[in-house]
């Protein structure tokens, strides 16, 4: 299976993507799986709304409803809550959605209402970032937390030398991807990286403002910075906007995790040299084919499941109830012309 299309696979599908998008097969059509059993409601729910990742992700998920033929509706909260998206969970199962593909802001908070709406027949499929994995039926990953992890910290490393002083722009606290990866950066900068020290974690909460004064913050408070790592889509691009305007520009490194599109201009600028990502896009369309085949009774969840994912393939659950999309992608200035995401 080749799912190392990346990019480009879903550019063509194009759907706008608004606050709230649904899209429908039709009525009395198909619902995609083997087993029937009448039209399929779907509901995406990302961490929150106004972010281009997730409308990345849910103009994937669209595109996957619409050749699908079911239908699927986005919801979701302004802040990156977990009280928030608790909300969305509970609607989402009195209005008996077939299933409900969230990436989650916490770990445990949601997993009552979760588990409210799995008695009540939803299957909740996590993407991007997961909830405990009892709490779900499957887990769509990105990539492996040690690729992602990984990935940061080599660039990182390659662009101060490999020595000095680095701090972190996570997104919020509790965020469980962001957690993970953090974790195993600090395990790779020990393991491998002995003259790097990381000085600082800082947290802007997925919030543009947030981050770009937290990342003022971090160069006051850190004369010395040599360089930051933001492992979040908001935080490096409201870092990257600072630190373009600043007399940092060129002299603290910035890398993490970002979409080409916000990131373009500040690639052009030579404010960043590299970052990485997977496709955003790629990930709701995997999400989502996922939630259909467990909807409508093809797979269970268990290890070993097989689905069909559209344009990418066929994708096999792993032990964790986990899916694995690919492997992260470095951007920079040869190639993020290449994408429009
Ligand atoms: C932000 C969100 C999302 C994360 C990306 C990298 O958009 O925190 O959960 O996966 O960054």
């Amino acid at each position: 299976m080749n799912h190392s299309k990346r990019a480009t696979a879903l550019a063509s599908l194009a759907l706008s993507s608004t606050m709230i998008l649904s899209a429908c097969g039709g009525d009395g059509g198909g619902d995609g799986g083997d087993s029937g059993g009448g039209d399929v409601k779907l509901t995406m729910l990302p961490k929150n709304l106004g972010n281009p990742y997730f409308d990345t992700s849910t103009k994937g998920a669209m595109a996957a409803a619409e050749e699908l033929g079911v239908e699927m509706e986005e919801v979701g909260p302004q802040e990156a809550t977990p009280d928030a998206q608790v909300q969305y969970i509970n609607t989402a199962a009195q209005q008996a959605t077939d299933a409900l593909v969230l990436s989650a802001n916490d770990p445990e908070a949601l997993c009552d209402a979760i588990g409210e709406a799995r008695d009540a027949g939803t299957k909740v499929v996590t993407f991007d970032a997961d909830t405990n994995p009892e709490c779900r039926d499957l887990f769509i990953n990105q990539a492996t937390a040690e690729g992602i992890a990984k990935v940061q910290v080599d660039i990182i490393a390659e662009q101060i030398g490999d020595a000095g002083e680095i701090a972190i722009l996570s997104a919020t606290a509790n965020a469980t991807n962001q957690n993970a990866w953090i974790e195993l950066m600090e395990a790779e900068l020990e393991a491998n990286h002995p003259d790097i020290e990381l000085v600082d974690i800082v947290y802007g909460d997925d919030d543009d403002q947030k981050s770009f004064d937290q990342t003022a913050a971090l160069l006051q408070n850190h004369p010395n910075l040599k360089g930051i790592v933001s492992p979040t889509t908001v935080g490096i691009a409201a870092a990257a906007r600072y630190l373009s305007d600043s007399n940092s520009k060129g002299k603290v490194a910035l890398t993490g995790l970002g979409t080409p599109n916000q990131m373009r201009d500040y690639v052009k600028d030579g404010t960043v040299e590299e970052f990485a990502l997977w496709n955003p896009e790629e990930l709701g369309y995997l999400a989502t084919f996922a939630a259909d085949a467990l909807a409508s009774g093809d797979i269970s969840g268990e290890a070993g499941d097989t689905f069909e994912a559209g344009d990418l393939g066929e994708y096999t659950v792993e032990e964790d109830g986990s899916v694995l999309l690919g492997e992260p992608f470095r951007f920079n200035a040869d190639n993020i012309d290449d994408f429009d995401f």
